[in-house]
């Protein structure tokens, strides 16, 4: 029977395990990637593991989210992180270098490999041809550490591309459209493979907006096969070397197939607060703005800002609107730069700001009061912007850039004819922004800032849980919700006491205050609990504060792994009724967890305030099992 290309992929690195969806597999990591927020805990874990040197075939350590320096935190973690990489064989992208997803690709990048990053958009990789998995920093120490990665075995979905796209149609509503069908769970436990005529058309940076959106489906990863788009990129990037063709058998087979006539796409808009609450930009045209911003991992590269500069070529920015733009990498601001199109951006009146996350993070730019802002952006979570209450809609660099100039949402198919981007034949390649490893390890001092503070150690789970519920949420809580980022907030990413005096604070401002006097408990979440961000913050910083276990309807992918690592229990409700059923404050008990956690996947819980009783079951593996009591994977490791 024909394999496709994820099953050809993963088997080609299976290192135990058996094929088969919803087992448990473990596959070899080719390469790593982190970026600056998640990183300095993943070297910290690392460190701790007493390894000299990284096992991997590559690792590569970005600085591109924290980049506003408004006190020494940031700047000491980027020394610690430049130190850190030159002792351990580790590849350090300065900060000016671009964002970790786009400079990857470019640069790094290999069809057929695995990489693992700590950030959810790693799977932009699978523009390339790579399987891209964003994990915990945890995830990503081990695999540095030369271990494997332990995943479920995903079910394979063909999103089949037929036709091409009409004019001022792009990457991004392809994805706009995958959301709109699907929702931010729809991909939940599933890879996401490209296929079908349509392909042939898009480029690696068109395919790489697909693939990077593809986590807000929730989905393990996303993939386009390896073939003539694929070599052309690499050739332009001086890279031809590192290409080979990759692709499904032709009689393959897939567990659910997604069909997509790419000419009948409209231009499409995620409305605040979901990236999935998508509309054709018709339906909302005529709102008026007061900022766009264009950049971010999803729509930063060559091909967009080219877009975006000859939609703006002699015209200027709407008087109502403020226009930031971020490149995604030193490489586009440079091509941008020597071809002249930086000019019409700066002649347009936009706001060029640095090649990084920027205020897709909330570093920099955030909206004024009740503002709307319409971003090329991935993630339009409530709060997220730094303004509670900013709106936030997400679209396409056409009609951002063409909104830009009108002052209110536009449907860029009213500029008419067709325009047609070249992508160059050379990229202008110069890697002088990327510090190889020191030759000479031993000598490298670690640079260590006052602001890093060293990883609290849980304790192990005790036999009975008895306390009460801190907190219940709706469904599809973001780790933004649990662990809120932005400029204040993220300079604390290496200080855990600090950070998780910020826990839940934009849902409940008394969680933490609650959680102290109360010495911990259960949260209680609906559905997709935890979607969103790779930062496993929003698991230790929770665990610090006595949250042992989240009883929730379901879970994401990332978020579970991140509470199994640091010894929290993910717990699902059988059904709503349970659910309902329980309140804040409520007393909850689990008695005999060591004994029952591995033998059954059924608990008893009671609850002690309404004298009911629930069953809840989990779905955790017999090493997560382990992980969870000893509380966390450090411990498991220590315990040997
Ligand atoms: C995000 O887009 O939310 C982030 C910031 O890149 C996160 C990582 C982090 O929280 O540091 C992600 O996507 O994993
Ligand atoms: Fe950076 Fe935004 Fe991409 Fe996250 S989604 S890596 S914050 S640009």
């Amino acid at each position: 029977m024909g394999k496709n290309l994820v099953q050809k992929i993963l088997e080609d690195h299976l290192v135990a395990g058996e094929m088969r969806p919803g087992a448990e597999i473990a596959i070899a990591v080719d390469q790593t990637l982190t970026q600056d927020a998640t990183g300095t805990l993943a070297y910290l874990q690392f460190e701790a593991m007493g390894i000299p040197k990284v096992r991997t075939k590559l690792s590569v350590s970005y600085v591109d989210h924290n980049m506003l320096q408004t006190g020494f935190e940031n700047a000491d973690d980027h020394r610690f992180l430049q130190t850190f990489a030159a002792k351990y064989g580790i590849y350090f992208s300065r900060p000016g270098n671009g964002i970790c997803h786009q400079v990857h690709l470019e640069r790094f990048g290999i069809p057929g490999q695995t990489l693992l990053g700590s950030d959810s958009h790693t799977p932009t990789a699978g523009g390339l041809g790579m399987i891209g998995i964003g994990v915990g920093g945890l995830d990503v120490a081990v695999a540095m550490a030369g271990m494997p990665f332990n995943l479920t075995v995903p079910r394979v979905v063909l999103v089949r591309l037929r036709g091409s796209l009409g004019p001022w149609v792009s990457a991004k509503d392809v994805i706009l459209e995958l959301l709109r069908r699907l929702t931010v769970k729809g991909g939940v436990g599933k890879v996401f493979e490209y296929g079908g005529d349509g392909i042939a058309a898009l480029t690696v940076p068109e395919r790489a907006t697909i693939t990077n959106m593809g986590a807000e489906l929730g989905a393990t990863t996303s993939i386009f096969p390896s073939d003539a788009q694929t070599l052309a990129f690499l050739r332009a990037q001086q890279r031809e070397q590192d290409w080979r063709p990759l692709a499904a058998d032709k009689d393959a087979t897939y567990d659910d197939v997604v069909e997509i006539d790419l000419p009948r796409l409209a231009p499409l808009v995620a409305m605040p607060h979901s990236p999935d609450r998508v509309v054709p930009v018709g339906e909302v045209q005529g709102t008026r703005i007061d900022q766009v911003c264009i950049g971010s991992c999803t729509n930063s590269s060559y091909r967009d800002l080219m877009t975006v500069a000859a939609i703006l070529k002699g015209k200027k920015v709407h008087p109502a609107v403020s226009l930031a733009i971020s490149p995604g990498s030193r490489q586009v601001l440079n091509a941008i730069a020597r071809n002249g199109a930086l000019a019409d951006l700066i002649a347009a009146g936009a706001r060029v700001l640095e090649s990084a996350c920027g205020p897709c993070i909330g570093m920099g730019q955030s909206p004024s009061t009740d503002g709307v802002s319409l971003r090329t952006f991935n993630r339009n979570f409530e709060g997220r912007s730094g303004t509670p209450s900013g709106r936030i809609f997400l679209v396409s660099p056409e009609t951002a850039a063409f909104s830009a100039l009108q002052g209110v949402i536009a449907d860029p198919r009213q500029l008419g004819e067709t325009l047609e981007i070249a992508l160059p034949t050379s990229y202008p390649v110069d890697d002088g922004m990327v510090i190889p490893p020191s030759r000479e390890p031993d000598s490298v001092e670690i640079s260590r800032g006052p602001n890093i503070k060293p990883l609290p150690i849980a304790s192990a789970l005790p036999d009975t849980i008895k306390a009460k519920v801190l907190l219940v949420t709706g469904n599809n809580v973001t780790t933004d919700h649990i662990m809120p980022a932005g400029a204040n907030i993220l300079p604390l990413r290496s200080n855990i006491p600090a950070i998780a005096e910020h826990v839940f604070e934009s849902v409940d401002p008394a969680f933490v205050k609650r959680a102290r006097e109360q010495g911990g408990g259960f949260i209680v979440g609906g559905e997709n609990y935890g979607q969103g961000s790779s930062r496993e913050h929003a698991a230790i910083a929770p665990r610090y504060l006595g949250v042992v276990a989240v009883i929730a309807k379901s879970f994401a992918r990332i978020h579970r792994a991140n509470l199994v690592n640091f010894g929290i229990l993910p717990l699902i409700f059988d059904d709503t009724a349970s659910y309902d059923a329980i309140a804040k404050g409520d007393e909850l008990a689990i008695v005999n967890l060591r004994a029952t956690l591995p033998a059954d996947t059924r608990l008893e819980v009671r609850n002690l305030t309404r004298d009911t009783t629930s069953t809840v079951r989990h779905d955790l593996s017999a090493r997560e099992v382990e992980m969870a009591l000893a509380g966390g994977l450090l411990n498991c490791m220590k315990n040997g």
